[in-house]
């Protein structure tokens, strides 16, 4: 990882015994701030592109915990690109940064963790406002 770069990955612990791995995950201890709300993407049509929105406030931990998908991350300064591929790496998004989902395999299934309730007022969904938001 480069010293500043945008793509901050969370090693996550994996449990387990020969019957299996485990993973858990806690607020403020592997996840850095308090979980209000979890969601997953699964079932994404082939081809499909997600996101392409940054938030005002909000913070989120996304693990690809089934196959792979690619993610763009922008600050407004840099964009930088990192797949996930595996259960076992959280990638921590930080406010303010635009990101863009992509290349998700058929049996994707993307977990996120977020600092916040979901509101629709958090989402900054055009690019050119993100980059004068980001600027402030
Ligand atoms: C993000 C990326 C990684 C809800 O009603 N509650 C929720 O908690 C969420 C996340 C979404 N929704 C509704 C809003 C839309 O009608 O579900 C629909 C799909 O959401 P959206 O188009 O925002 O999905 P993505 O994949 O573009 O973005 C999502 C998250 O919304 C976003 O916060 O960072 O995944």
């Amino acid at each position: 990882m480069q010293k500043n770069s945008l793509i901050k990955k969370i090693g996550l612990n994996r449990l387990g015994d020969e019957r299996g791995s485990l993973v858990a995950l806690e607020s403020h201890r592997t996840i850095p701030f308090c979980v209000k709300r979890v969601y997953y993407l699964f079932n994404t049509t082939r081809g499909v592109a997600r996101g392409f929105h940054a938030h005002r406030n909000l913070k989120q931990v996304a693990v690809c915990v089934s196959g792979s998908c690619r993610f763009v991350l922008d600050n407004g300064k840099q964009r930088e690109e990192v797949i996930l591929d595996n259960p076992i790496t959280g990638l921590l998004i930080d406010s303010l940064t635009w990101r863009e989902m992509y290349d998700f395999s058929s049996d994707a299934v993307l977990m996120v963790l977020a600092s916040e309730y979901y509101d629709e007022l958090d989402y900054i969904r055009n690019y050119d406002e993100f980059l004068k938001v980001a600027a402030l």
